[in-house]
C-alpha cells in the first residue's frame, strides 16, 4: 500500500477514537474503499460481468443468423461468434455433394438425414406444378392480394441482401423492367419467409412435401421463398434454426459453396454444388456454412422449409 493509503488510515483511526461521531465521515467513497478494497473489485467486477451477460443476449439475438431466425442482417463473421463448435465427423470424408435421384425415404433418412451429409435430388421437384407456375408476376400477385403486415407478425422476416428494400411491398413494387432483369437493370436477389397463412394455402397447391423425406418428418409449416437475378446470393453463414432445411429450385440456377466449420477446416473440405430447376439441395444450415450466387439465365426462384 502506497503512502497516501497509510496516512489516511492514520486520520482515519484517529477519527474513530475521538468524539467525532461518524456520520460525519463514515460514508465518504474514501472510506468505503480503505475499509473494504476487496467489496469495490467484487461490485466492478459483478456489474462488468452483467453488462457482458446482457450485451451477448442482445448480440446473439441480433446476429446469430446470416440467412434466417434472426432480426436483422448479419455482419458477414456474425455468427462464427455465438455458435457452439462442431463434432468434425458431419464433414470428414464428405469430398462431394452427392447427387440423386429415385431414393426411398429410408435410405435417404441413414445415408443423408442422419449423417448431415449435404444432397441434392435431382428428382426432387420435377413433378410440382410450381415449376411452371412460379415466377415473379406470381408471388406479387398474391403477396399483393393477402393483407401483409409484414414485420408485425412473429417469424415474418426478409432480407434485402445487398438491395436498397426495406419490404417485400417494396420488391413487388420495382419496374417490370427491373423485376425481368433487362439488361441496365440493377440487380436483386431476396428471401422471405412466408408467415401468412392465406398465402401459405395458395403456395401448397403448387408444391407438395419432397418425396423422399419420411413420413413421420414434419414438414415446418413456415416456407421460405429466395428470389433474384445472377450474381451473388446470400453471403457465406450459418443459421440458427432448428432443424435442417430443403430447397427446391424451381427457375434459375443456383450455385451453393459449402464450407465446414472453421474447427474442421484442417479435416474437412470445402464444397460447391449447382442446383437446377427441378432439383432439391438438402442441407443442414445450422452445422454447414453456405452462400449462394444465381448464375446467367432466368430470375432464381426456390421454395424450402426445415423438416425433422
Ligand atoms: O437460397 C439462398 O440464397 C440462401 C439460403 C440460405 O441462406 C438459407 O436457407 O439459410
Amino acid at each position: 500500500m502506497g503512502k497516501p493509503e497509510e496516512k489516511m488510515k492514520a486520520i482515519l483511526r484517529r477519527l474513530e477514537n475521538s468524539d467525532v461521531p461518524d456520520v460525519f465521515y463514515k460514508n465518504f467513497e474514501v472510506v468505503e474503499k480503505l475499509k473494504f478494497p476487496g467489496l469495490q473489485l467484487v461490485s466492478r467486477f459483478f456489474w462488468v460481468l452483467l453488462a457482458c451477460v446482457i450485451a451477448c443476449s442482445v448480440l446473439s439475438k441480433l446476429f446469430i443468423s446470416g440467412g434466417r431466425s434472426c432480426i436483422i442482417d448479419m455482419p458477414e463473421d456474425g455468427s462464427k461468434i455465438f455458435r457452439e463448435p462442431e463434432f468434425c465427423e458431419i464433414c470428414e470424408n464428405v469430398t462431394q455433394v452427392d447427387k440423386i435421384s429415385n431414393v426411398s425415404a429410408e435410405d435417404f433418412n441413414k445415408n443423408y438425414v442422419k449423417t448431415a451429409k449435404p444432397v441434392v435430388v435431382t428428382d426432387g421437384a420435377l413433378k410440382w406444378p410450381a415449376l411452371k407456375t412460379f415466377n415473379f408476376e406470381f408471388f406479387k400477385k398474391l403477396f399483393k392480394s393477402v393483407d401483409i403486415n409484414r414485420g408485425e407478425r412473429k417469424n415474418c422476416q426478409f432480407f434485402p441482401y445487398k438491395t436498397e428494400f426495406k419490404s417485400l411491398r417494396e420488391v413487388f413494387d420495382m419496374t417490370p423492367e427491373r423485376a425481368q432483369l433487362k439488361p441496365g437493370e440493377k440487380s436483386w436477389y431476396v428471401g422471405w419467409s412466408n408467415c401468412n397463412d392465406n398465402a401459405g394455402n395458395i403456395l401448397k397447391g403448387h408444391y407438395e412435401k419432397p418425396y423422399f423425406l419420411s413420413n413421420i418428418s414434419e414438414n415446418i409449416a413456415l416456407s421460405w421463398i429466395f428470389m433474384g437475378g445472377p450474381g451473388r446470393g446470400a453471403h457465406m453463414h450459418v443459421d440458427n434454426v432448428h432443424y435442417p432445411s430443403w430447397q427446391a429450385q424451381l427457375s434459375g440456377k443456383k450455385m451453393w459453396k459449402l464450407a465446414p466449420p472453421p474447427e474442421c477446416y484442417y479435416r474437412c473440405k470445402e464444397l460447391e454444388v449447382l442446383v437446377e430447376p427441378g432439383e432439391i439441395i438438402v442441407l443442414d444450415t445450422n452445422r454447414w456454412y453456405h452462400e449462394t450466387s444465381v448464375l446467367l439465365g432466368d430470375v432464381s426462384i426456390t421454395i424450402g422449409a426445415e423438416f425433422d
